[in-house]
């Protein structure tokens, strides 16, 4: 008799709390994107010229499916039921009324996209015009769930117009005349493409603890987009973070909470607002700085960094999965109490991230909790 799938209930709050939902992305038909104003792809290093776009070699698309559908199997024999996204030809010419590109990108990353916060996954705003229409991928599924779960709460931020006004004119030109210490200080300072036209972020850009989100004012997220969280979220403390980088991305390589009261630090992206560390010390949480990363420069055609080494996929406060060369991370981890699942997932790099990026809590076990009873004020 063929198995009875339980109906969907939409519930996460954390990222720690037992995962018994999940969906997994897929490099089927990945691009390297075309040349846009929100970012630089530079796969130089790799012996390709700036701007050159196209599709990714048939033989790394399949070596990386294979390790999502091997990680998929890992989730599934652990009973956890995993859903992946329906993809589309990201190689077709996108518009608008606005503006045209020559290709999307593709749909490894859910977490990117999706935003779970409770009975609610918020579809971002993204930031790049090869990301605008990546939310489609994952709407067979949130039909799906919206007709399965009558409290399932579906939103979609307000989709950017990405006009010429919400990128800074002139910003790249006088971007490559920089040196790499006014590089450094202007990141300090959270001066990037993006202006303040419109709201923007990544849903990657928000890690989740509970009553209290932690958001990174990135490249992907201006101070807008940070806004229209806290408003979307009133009964939730939203918290501006920002992080010691020339060009920050997501936070899930950088600030990685693994269980209540321990959180993973990248050891080389430390907090520029105290306020982060004072709030996590003055309620107790611990800060552990990461090991470090088994590769010492990114993976072939890999926009992301090395340090997917801490971009991990936590099952529940015990059991983690940890990309398996990361050998140094495995151990910290063990040592720290948990049971480390090593995953091979290296050659997913190029698509879009590490295990975390790779997946979207549909459902977590638990509720919504205080973790931060004492507050800093004005954080
Ligand atoms: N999306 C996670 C990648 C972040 C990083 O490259 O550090």
């Amino acid at each position: 008799m063929a198995e009875q799938r339980k109906k969907t209930v939409v519930n996460s709050w954390n990222e720690w709390d037992p995962l018994k939902h999940v969906i997994v992305g897929r490099a089927d038909g990945t691009m390297m994107p075309a040349p846009e104003p929100a970012v630089e792809w530079d796969f130089r290093k790799d012996g390709i010229p700036v701007g050159m776009h196209g599709r990714f070699p048939k033989e790394m698309e399949d070596k990386a499916n294979e390790q999502l559908d091997h990680f998929a199997k890992i989730l599934k024999k652990r009973g956890i039921r995993v859903d992946r996204p329906t993809v589309f030809d990201f190689g077709q010419e996108i518009q608008t009324p606005d503006w045209k590109q020559k290709s999307s990108f593709g749909c490894m990353p859910p977490r990117d996209v999706l935003l779970t916060v409770g009975n609610e996954i918020v579809e971002a705003t993204m930031s790049y015009r090869t990301r605008w229409f990546e939310y489609i991928v994952y709407r067979p599924l949130l039909e799906q769930y919206f007709k399965e779960d009558p409290n399932f709460r579906w939103i979609s931020a307000p989709k950017p117009r990405l006009t010429e006004r919400t990128y800074k004119k002139g910003f790249w030109e006088e971007y490559h005349g920089l040196s790499a210490e006014e590089k450094i200080r202007r990141g300090r300072r959270g001066e990037w493409v993006h202006t303040e036209v419109e709201p923007l972020f990544d849903a990657a850009s928000v890690a989740r603890f509970g009553k209290d989100l932690f958001v990174e004012h990135s490249t992907v997220t201006n101070l807008s987009g940070i806004e229209w969280l806290r408003r979307q979220f009133p009964n939730h403390r939203v918290h501006k973070v920002m992080f010691d980088e020339e060009w920050p991305c997501h936070i899930d390589a950088t600030f990685v909470p693994l269980r209540p009261g321990l959180v993973l630090q990248n050891r080389k992206r430390s907090p520029l607002i105290k306020d982060t560390s004072d709030l996590l010390k003055k309620n107790g949480w611990e800060v552990v700085t990461c090991a470090e990363p088994a590769h010492k420069e990114k993976a072939y055609l890999s926009h992301c960094s090395i340090w997917l080494s801490m971009n991990l996929l936590v099952l529940d406060p015990k059991t983690v999965c940890v990309e398996s060369d990361e050998k140094a991370q495995m151990e910290q981890l063990d040592k720290l109490g948990f049971e480390v699942i090593p995953v091979p997932f290296w050659d997913v790099s190029a698509f879009g991230g590490g295990l975390h990026c790779a997946t979207a809590d549909v459902y977590r076990e638990g509720k919504c909790e205080d973790y931060f009873p004492k507050q800093v004020e004005g954080f």
